[in-house]
């Protein structure tokens, strides 16, 4: 069972559309990696499948899907964009756990608190938000810390339905792709220097915070060893520090 193809399958279909899009480099070992885990009856094979593509205005697009047999599937899918954009981040984070399904969706904004951000990003979206949320009730406790990446149309919620996750999970996340790719068709590039700067230090904020707190590291540690797990996150997931860095060095 692969409850996050479907997910993948569509926005994969749908980025292709663009007749910009490129690939983006995968490092080599982490395309797709396995492990068994458990013991006896329990045993399981897991898989990471990693996808990665890029446009002129996103920097990063790319989606990691763990596969693990009925109660362990996961699709996290981020976009990132250039930093010469005040776009918001595409945020999925479709997590199924022997506990049930848990499902985080946003566009997370670099600004939080901005009225003329959320004027911009946030308020355009509220309807949708609204739509989906009534099939979605709010998910309860989350981490505080995590407050300000989220925008006022973060869809959160924890479902034991597979059949949740099939109707209005989907058709959230499907709407809020759109929707995002929409907010990118207009995007104008920020020339001002103080505001490139500011998109700069809210996208390191961000990154920080995913790479340090990443809730999948314990998981991954566990399936396939620190080493690993460390690289993926900083070498691929989470990697714009890194290219920062060696963009830096020529
Ligand atoms: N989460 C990731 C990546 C994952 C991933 C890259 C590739 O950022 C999976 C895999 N998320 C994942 C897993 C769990 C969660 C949970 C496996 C379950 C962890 C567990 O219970 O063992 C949103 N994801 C969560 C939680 C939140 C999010 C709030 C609950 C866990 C917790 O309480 O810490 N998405 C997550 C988040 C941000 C975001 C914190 C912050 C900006 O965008």
């Amino acid at each position: 069972m692969t409850l996050y193809q479907p997910f993948l399958d569509y926005a994969i279909a749908l980025l292709q559309e663009r007749p910009d899009l490129q690939p983006y480099p995968i490092p080599a070992g982490f395309e797709s990696k396995s492990a068994i885990v458990g013991k006896g009856k329990h045993q399981d094979e897991v898989v990471t499948t990693s996808y990665a593509y890029q446009t002129p205005k996103l920097r990063q697009i790319r989606a990691a899907h763990v596969q693990g047999g009925g109660s362990l599937q996961v699709l996290n899918f981020v976009i990132f964009p250039h930093l010469n954009y005040d776009l918001p981040f595409f945020g999925a984070d479709l997590v199924t756990l022997p506990g049930g399904h848990l499902i985080a969706l946003d566009m997370q904004p670099l600004f939080r608190d901005d009225a003329a951000y959320q004027a911009k990003y946030t308020q355009p979206i509220l309807p949708l938000f609204e739509a989906h949320q009534q099939h979605l009730p709010w998910g309860g406790d989350f981490p505080e810390e995590a407050r300000p990446f989220f925008s006022p149309a973060f869809l959160w919620t924890r479902s034991q339905q597979d059949e949740v996750v099939e109707t209005h999970v989907f058709a959230a996340f499907k709407d809020y792709l759109q929707a995002y790719l929409n907010f990118v068709d207009q995007a104008e590039p920020v020339t001002q220097t103080q505001a490139l700067a500011a998109i700069e230090q809210a996208q390191l904020r961000y990154l920080r915070y995913r790479a340090e707190k990443d809730p999948a590291r314990g998981m991954f540690t566990r399936f396939y060893g620190t080493e690993w797990t460390e690289e993926y996150i900083h070498g691929f997931l989470f990697d714009l520090e890194r290219r920062l860095a060696s963009a830096a060095s020529y």
